[in-house]
């Protein structure tokens, strides 16, 4: 099998690389990125001499470097990890976000079309369904429930998804959609909730929580995710989404106070912060459908997770130093200065 994964050099993309050349060794690995601020190679460092994996840098917009690309691989699967994936940086700059997350869909579907796929995979994100109240605990995402996005990071990915499956009503294309809440775990890039706040109590820097803290996700470790998507290429059914959650809800504030814990600092770090425009209020999955038809369950449990991504970025310091000590600087300070807070 020969398996094409875009944006392979971030966060989840990478460690689904990791993952699958450990559970399938006999499977070719193509890894496409563009390496934007997000992507990062020395994260791919453990298998970039291995004789089943090949990077290759190249936007997934350029459409004859993709052509190209599948006519000298053959993949019998594309996963589709690349895109922009950061919510501020949607609300600050939407346009590379319609470019990379839609356009560069279609062009990977185009490709496919073109040169024949087994299967094409997009994954795709739990925020296309908008958000829950808060006072409505019995709510949750199912594959039904409509599309409603918020930000134009998420309506940039529901347009994706829209457009997944016009290309398997319209041309046949065998594609599978998984959307999946929010994941944590290695190699997540600070910008975002938890490694932003463990890298900021490490150097004993405040913790910038938006608004009032009480904004819900549904947490799930990286490695059940990329299990899942391993076992939806394989067995999923054509056509289908397949939602991914692990019934973890957590309030922003209590996720904030257990780091602090867990590395033992003081709770006088945190300050609220201005809100994010549109916040969403809560995101919650009902991954009953993958649980049947697929046998996948969640492994791990939040209170080992967390204790074992802390332990990674007390292990792995140069590998987000590195990347704070860049252009991550004057992210930072544009983001979080306009907040109200300076480094
Ligand atoms: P990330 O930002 O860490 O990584 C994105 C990767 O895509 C980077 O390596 C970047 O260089 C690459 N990339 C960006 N634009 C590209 C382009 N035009 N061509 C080629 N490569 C490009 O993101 P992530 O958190 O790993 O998310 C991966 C995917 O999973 C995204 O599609 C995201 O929408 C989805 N998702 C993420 C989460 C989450 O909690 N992080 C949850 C559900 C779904
Ligand atoms: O400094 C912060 N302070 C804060 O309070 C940051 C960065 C975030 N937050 C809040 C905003 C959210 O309510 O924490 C929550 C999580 O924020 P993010 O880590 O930015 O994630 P979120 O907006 O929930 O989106 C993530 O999950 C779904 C990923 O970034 C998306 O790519 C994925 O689709």
């Amino acid at each position: 099998m020969n398996i094409i994964v875009t944006g392979g050099a971030g966060f989840i993309g990478s460690n689904f690389i990791f993952y699958m050349l450990k559970a399938h060794p006999d499977y070719r690995i193509v890894c496409v990125d563009k390496l934007t601020y997000a992507g990062n190679l020395s994260t791919l460092k453990s298998v970039l001499d291995n004789p089943q994996f090949r990077f290759i840098k190249v936007d997934i917009c350029d459409r004859p470097a993709i052509y190209q690309l599948f006519e000298e691989e053959h993949p019998d699967v594309v996963v589709n990890f690349a895109a922009e994936s950061h919510v501020d940086r949607s609300i600050e700059n939407p346009e590379i976000f319609l470019q990379t997350n839609i356009i560069g869909t279609a062009v990977l579907m185009d490709a496919c079309r073109k040169y024949g796929i087994k299967r094409y995979h997009q994954v795709s994100t739990d925020e296309v369904y908008g958000d829950l109240p808060l006072d409505r605990p019995d709510l949750f995402f199912t594959e039904t429930t409509p599309i409603h996005a918020s930000s134009p990071y998420s309506s940039s990915k529901a347009a994706a998804d829209l457009l997944v499956q016009a290309y398997h009503r319209t041309y046949k294309l065998p594609v599978t959609i998984s959307r999946c809440s929010n994941n944590y775990g290695p190699y997540h890039f600070p910008e975002k909730l938890i490694p932003l706040m463990i890298a900021n109590a490490l150097n004993n820097k405040p913790l910038p929580v938006y608004g009032e803290g009480v904004n819900v996700r549904d947490w799930l470790y990286v490695e059940d995710h990329c299990r899942a998507i391993d076992l939806i290429i394989h067995k999923g059914r054509e056509g289908e989404v397949y939602n991914v959650g692990g019934h973890n809800e957590m309030r922003n504030i209590d996720i904030v106070k257990l780091i602090c814990k867990e590395l033992g600092k003081p709770e006088s770090l945190i300050i609220h912060v201005q809100d994010r425009k549109g916040h969403d209020m809560r995101y919650a999955i009902d991954p009953t459908k993958i649980h049947n038809e697929l046998g996948w369950l969640p492994e791990t449990k939040f209170a080992d997770g967390i204790k074992k991504t802390i332990r990674w970025y007390l292990d792995n310091r140069t590998w987000w130093e590195t990347i704070l000590s860049g252009e991550y600087k004057n992210y930072y300070e544009q983001m979080y200065g306009k907040r109200g807070l300076h480094a």
